[in-house]
Order: C-alpha cells, then structure tokens, then sequence
C-alpha cells in the first residue's frame, strides 16, 4: 500500500523554504508495512497524477479552498482522500465534504492508524480523533528523508520538543488542537533528535518552548554540550527567568520569537493576553539583546483596544523597546478559536472566505475605528518600521547582514511580502488621489 502525503500551497516558492516537521511526523507514526511519499507543495509542483492508494492533505485555513478543489478532482479519478492538519482539526464537518474521511487533532496515539486499517478494511469514513491528547514520550523519529529537493530547504533542522501551550489567549489556535494539555517529549529523546539533524541550526516548532521553565532549563543544559544554534518560540516571560536566560545562551540561542502582541492594556484584556506585562517589554527586550538574542515581536493591529492613535503609538512602542523584527498581523478569526466564536456571535466577521485571512487584510470589523483607518494604518506602521533608513540601522546594529541564519529567520518571506504590499498599497491609493 502507498500513502502519498501533500502539504497544499498555492504555489511552489521561488527561493529556499523551512522544512516542515508535519508530513515527516505523521509518515513516522504510519504503520511500517506501508510505503509514504512526500509532496511538499511548498517546493515542488503537485502533479495528482502521481499514482497512490490514499493521498493525505495537511493544509492551513488560508489555502483550505485549493486543497478542496485538489481533492474533489482526485476523488472524481476514484482515488481516496483524507484531511488533517489545523483547519481540518477545526472545521471537520467542512471537510468532509470534500474528503472521504478527515482525522482532527493528532495523529499519533492511534487515530492514524485506526484510519489506516479502516481503509484497508474498505470502511474508512467520518472523522477520526484520538479520546484524548496523546503522550509525546516514544514518538517515531520525523521522516525528514523523504523530503524530496534538499536544496531547496533552508539550512535548519527542525525539531519538536513539547505541544501545546500553558497559555489560551483567545485568537490562538494552540488550544483548540492541542487543548489544554501542555506536554513535553523526555529530553534524552529530544536530544537524540537534536543529534541526528543534519544542520547546525535547530529550528524549534513549539509554540511556546518555554512553557515550563523546568523542563527548558533541562533542554537546555542537555543541548549545551552539542554546539548547536537555536531558533525558537516563546512568551515574552521567559526574561524573567535569569538562570533560564543564561542557559539559553550556552544552549546557542539565537533568535526567538515573542507575541508582545500589543502596546494597549485594553487590547490585551480582550485577548485574554493581560499576563504580558506592557511595563516590562524594554527591560525583557534588554535581556534577550545581553544574552546575544535577536528578538523578533509578533504583533497584532484592530483588536478591540485599538482605537485610530493606535498606530503611531505601536511604532514608536516598537522603536522605543528595541525589538529588532516585527512580524505585524491584522488580527485574523481562525475558525475554531474562542475569538471567531466571539466574534460570530458579534457579526463582525466581513468575509468567510478563508483566502484573505493572511493577516494583510481587514476581515474583523474593528470596534474603535473605521475599516479604511485600520488598512491604512497598519500599513503606516509597516512603512515606519521597515523604512529603508531605519531598518538599516537595525540590520547594521544587529550585523544580521552577515548572518545568514538570522536574516533568513527574520526577513523571510512574511515580512518582506507584507512590507512590499503595503508599500504597493499605499502607491495605489496615492495614484487614485
Ligand atoms: C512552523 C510553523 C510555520 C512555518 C511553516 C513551516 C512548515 N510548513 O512547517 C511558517 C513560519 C512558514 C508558518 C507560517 C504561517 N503560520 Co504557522 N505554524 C508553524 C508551527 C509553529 C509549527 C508547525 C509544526 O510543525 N507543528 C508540529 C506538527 C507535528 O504538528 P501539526 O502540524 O499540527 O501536525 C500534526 C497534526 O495536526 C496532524 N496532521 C497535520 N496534517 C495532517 C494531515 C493528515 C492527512 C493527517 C492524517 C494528520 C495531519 O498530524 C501531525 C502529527 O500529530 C505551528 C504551531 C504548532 N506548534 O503546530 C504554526 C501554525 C500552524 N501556523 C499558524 C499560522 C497562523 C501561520 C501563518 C498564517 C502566520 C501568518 N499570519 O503569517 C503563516 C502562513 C501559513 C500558510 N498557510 O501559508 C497557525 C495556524 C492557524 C490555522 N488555523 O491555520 C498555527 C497553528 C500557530 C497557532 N498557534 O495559531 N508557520
Ligand atoms: S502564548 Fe502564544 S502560543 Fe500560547 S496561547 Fe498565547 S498566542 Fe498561543
């Protein structure tokens, strides 16, 4: 039997991408007696009439139409489909409509492979989902070999050392797919990962690696001795925490990604998000920079404090704490969030349709301002923060010209499409003045 697994993108990217750890997890917990192949849509033209006895299709909310309309057409050539992945895990229902079967949550802890054998057994059908979270301790190691174009990945490894998150801020997917279970997998496990990756650079897929400061505190001790780069994901409290902060560094730290999220107190009540304490942010940015850290800043723009000032303050906030990359995002109703419920309830989704929930667009009506002012002022902030003359000084300040890793994580591909976006936005409204 061969299962073809599928990560569905519009298209395949020109230059490198980040090796995805989910279709190399799930080919890891397949049953060993079945032969899987990998199509990372990401990188390569997905040709459906490659032969295979199912096709599995991970997908986000953004590009669920396309993989519905690649599964009606392999399913009207009489071959089997299914779904999962995080918009599948919130929307089954939706899916099955274009699937024959859909598995919601995780695939390991039996799900999987109870799909298997029912499809093997000809009664595959309906969603599959395990009865509870499943323990991350004993996962099969990731099928990183079957990514097909190794040159066309970045040089990281990427590795998975907890799920979930302690956290459940409203706009999060984190605690619907994971729900409120934060697991971690045994270190010693982790390490072995850790000493297989091909790449000195480790690229941490958890949402928050620093979630249980006890277990990141032994990660990292663990990892010290392998000489390796770190790049990962965690709330901004993990500054507080001056002997985690200094085995980070020894760890080989380099980069981490923080959801500051918000410079107003009333935005960040309305999230759930009021632990991020707005009168720490400098000092916590200070601390990540004399560990060596680069610190780039998720933030969100149209949330329910923000009223029209909201933009200018956001970038003098930005500028003022020193963050050296911000990853700036309307605010986006994931289905499957308490925040799309919300929001539901309020009338104020403007479009179902999942194509423009990118982060670019406005597709929550804002409570405090008009929908132009919120367009535009995003697009002010973006403009600000990535002018040409001050980005500049951060990118020398920094030195991440030279580092090539540093550069690839920050400026890849989100940043640099959304700034040039906004900068041909803002051309087109001055053409139509
Ligand atoms: C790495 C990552 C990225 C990388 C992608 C690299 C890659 N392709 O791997 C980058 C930086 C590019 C990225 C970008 C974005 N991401 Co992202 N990303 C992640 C992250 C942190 C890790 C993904 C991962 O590897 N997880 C580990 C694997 C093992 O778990 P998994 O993917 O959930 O897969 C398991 C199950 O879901 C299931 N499964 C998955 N697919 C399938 C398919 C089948 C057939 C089956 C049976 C099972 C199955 O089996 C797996 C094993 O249990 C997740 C958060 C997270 N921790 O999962 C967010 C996450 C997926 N991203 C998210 C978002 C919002 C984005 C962006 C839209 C952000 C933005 N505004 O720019 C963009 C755009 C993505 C796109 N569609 O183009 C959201 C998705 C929300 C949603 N409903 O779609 C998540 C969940 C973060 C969050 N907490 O909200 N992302
Ligand atoms: S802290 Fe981050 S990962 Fe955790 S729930 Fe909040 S936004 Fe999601």
């Amino acid at each position: 039997m061969h299962v073809r697994l599928i990560d569905v993108a519009p298209s395949p990217s020109s230059g490198q991408s980040f090796q995805t750890l989910t279709l190399p997890r799930l080919a890891g917990c397949t049953p060993q007696d079945v032969r899987v192949s990998i199509t990372d849509g990401r990188v390569e033209r997905i040709d459906l009439r490659e032969p295979a006895d199912l096709v599995g299709m991970t997908f986000s909310c953004n590009n669920s139409r396309q993989a519905y309309r690649m599964a009606d057409q392999l399913r009207a050539r009489g071959v089997a489909v299914v779904a999962g992945g995080t918009h599948t895990t919130a929307m089954p229902q939706e899916a099955l409509q274009h699937f024959d079967a859909v598995l919601s949550g995780e695939a390991e802890g039996g799900a999987w492979e109870t799909l298997i054998e029912d499809f093997r057994a000809g009664r595959m059908e309906g969603v599959y989902r395990n009865g509870q979270s499943p323990s991350v301790s004993g996962l099969a190691p990731p099928r990183l070999d079957l990514l097909q174009h190794p040159e066309r990945y970045l040089d990281f490894t990427p590795i998975e050392a907890t799920r979930g998150c302690p956290h459940s801020c409203s706009f999060c997917f984190n605690s619907s797919i994971h729900g409120d279970a934060f697991r971690t997998r045994p270190v010693e496990e982790v390490v072995e990962d850790v000493r297989r990756a091909t790449s000195r650079n480790l690229m941490f897929m958890d949402d928050n690696l620093c979630g249980k400061r006890g277990f990141a505190k032994e990660l990292f001790r663990a990892l010290i001795p392998l000489k390796k780069r770190l790049f990962f994901q965690s709330s901004l409290l993990m500054a507080e925490d001056a002997e985690l902060m200094d085995l980070a560094r020894r760890a080989g730290a380099q980069f981490v990604f923080v959801g500051i999220e918000s410079f107003e107190e009333g935005s960040l009540e309305s999230v759930n998000k009021e632990w991020n304490r707005l009168d720490r942010y400098k000092q916590y940015i200070q601390t990540f920079h004399q560990h060596g850290i680069f610190v780039s800043a998720g933030l969100i723009l149209g949330l329910d404090g923000d009223g029209p000032e909201v933009f200018q303050k956001t970038l003098r906030n930005l500028i003022d704490i020193g963050v050296d990359n911000a990853a700036v995002n309307l605010l986006i109703p994931y289905p499957g969030t308490a925040f799309h419920a919300e929001m539901q309830r309020q009338g104020r989704i403007l479009t179902e349709d999942t194509r423009r929930y990118t982060g670019f667009d406005v597709v929550v009506r804002p409570a405090a301002m008009s929908i132009d002012q919120l367009q535009q002022g995003y697009d002010e902030v973006l403009r600000g923060f990535y002018s040409p003359s001050r980005y500049g000084r951060t990118m020398l300040k920094t030195g991440m010209w030279r580092k090539p890793h540093i550069y690839a994580m920050a400026w890849w591909r989100e940043p640099r499409r959304r700034t040039v976006r906004s900068l041909g936005r803002h051309i087109n409204r001055r053409g139509g003045e």
